[in-house]
């Protein structure tokens, strides 16, 4: 990485400061979020008594920022085995009938079958006792979403630095800073899920930056009383996936590695600018080194398989690819098209020279987030 002076490396750390604090969403929102929560699992229960909302995504990482949406998962089973995934089954019936219960609660509902999981998406507008405008996304089978919630909070407890990182990437805030405010945060665009944001940062924090920030929690060995469910999950009878990490945190030292999250960022942008090559490489958190290439892994050509909701099927496409740290299998960014792909790689070389050449952060803010 390129020397920059002290007073840019000042400018950059007062910079990601000003983001973290912009960008944390005000308690009043993360409580509304928890009692929004509550109601729904309250109507989910007349749907089904034994229903239960499982939340993951951001509002359990702390990863949220003002107007993160609800990530929650519905689940009829203690073992989430009696989720309706399976389209014989006479649970399939239940996003439906969901859909409609909570339209009739005055909620603007839909369900999307399209999508490679069913998806209710839910939207709660701001009223005058209540000021934010709430987005919920209910999910019936991605239960691996809860997981990886998991670990990405193990990730993040052990450096604060990690939630400072992802934060400022992917933040969604008044100033809406970078992923968001350069519009490369959209599935439904051809860019990449937030989640994919916290796969590349956590990339970066645990095999790039040197001293690594992280360690790689998942190539611990796995200590022999540890119970079968921590080390594999198997969905509904169906495929077997690796879920171990190292969680016992506290026994780790910590990392040796001072550097701030304005150093940090400035590595991250520099890394995907201009070391990391996308045509050729994987982002496999899993793997020591945390690097594969797209031709061990097979995925060279894009392919397109029915998905599990009637109907729909799945692109998956390798213009991008990082790998899900359990559903190995499974490329987070397949929603990255050409077009997408080409803006994401644009923006991080857009950074680094704004970082290099533009009093290296004085005028960050005001460059990097400008639309
Ligand atoms: P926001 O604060 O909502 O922007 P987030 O961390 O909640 O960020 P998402 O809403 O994109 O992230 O996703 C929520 C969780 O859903 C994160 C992960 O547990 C799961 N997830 C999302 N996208 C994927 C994916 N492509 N593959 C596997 N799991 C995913
Ligand atoms: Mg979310």
């Amino acid at each position: 990485m390129e020397q920059i002076s002290a007073e840019q490396n000042h400018y950059l750390n007062d910079f990601s400061k000003l983001i973290i604090a912009e960008a944390a969403p005000p308690a009043a929102e993360i409580s509304v979020k928890h009692t929004l929560l509550k109601r729904l699992e309250a109507i989910c229960k007349e749907v089904s008594p034994d229903a239960q909302l499982i939340p993951f995504g951001s509002l359990v990482t702390g990863f949220a920022t003002a107007s993160s949406d609800l990530d929650v998962i519905f689940t009829v089973g203690p073992h989430f085995d009696q989720s309706p995934d399976d389209l014989s089954s006479p649970d399939f019936r239940i996003p439906h009938i969901l859909e409609s219960k909570l339209q009739e609660e005055g909620f603007d509902a839909t369900l999307l079958t399209k999508t490679r999981v069913p998806i209710l998406k839910l939207v709660q507008n701001a009223t005058d006792e209540n000021p934010f405008d709430l987005h919920c996304d209910i999910g019936f089978s991605n239960h691996l979403a809860v997981f990886n919630t998991n670990m990405l909070l193990t990730y993040s407890k052990c450096d604060p630095r990690v939630k400072k990182m992802m934060i400022s990437v992917k933040s969604r805030s008044k100033i809406k800073w970078w992923a968001k405010k350069r519009h490369i945060n959209n599935t439904y665009r051809g860019t990449l899920s937030s989640y994919g944001y916290s796969l590349i940062v956590l990339h970066y924090l645990i095999n790039i930056v040197k001293p690594a920030v992280l360690p790689n929690l998942q190539v611990f060995p796995v200590p022999e009383d540890t119970p079968t469910t921590e080390i594999v999950f198997e969905e509904a009878g169906d495929d077997i996936f690796d879920i171990w990490f190292y969680k016992d945190i506290n026994a780790l030292s910590k990392s040796s590695n001072t550097m701030h999250v304005g150093e940090l960022l400035r590595g991250f942008f520099e890394y995907y600018a201009y070391t990391f090559q996308w045509g050729r490489e994987v982002v496999s958190i899993r793997t020591e080194g945390g690097l594969l290439t797209k031709q061990e892994k097979g995925w060279v050509t894009a392919v397109v398989r029915p998905g599990k909701t009637e109907n729909s099927e799945v692109k998956n496409r390798y213009l991008f690819a990082v790998e899900d740290p359990f559903e190995i299998e499974h490329n987070v960014s397949r929603t990255c098209n050409g077009p997408g792909v080409g803006r994401i790689k644009e923006e991080f070389r857009r950074a680094v020279r704004l970082i290099r050449y533009r009093d290296g952060g004085k005028t960050m803010s005001e460059c990097l987030c400008m639309e």
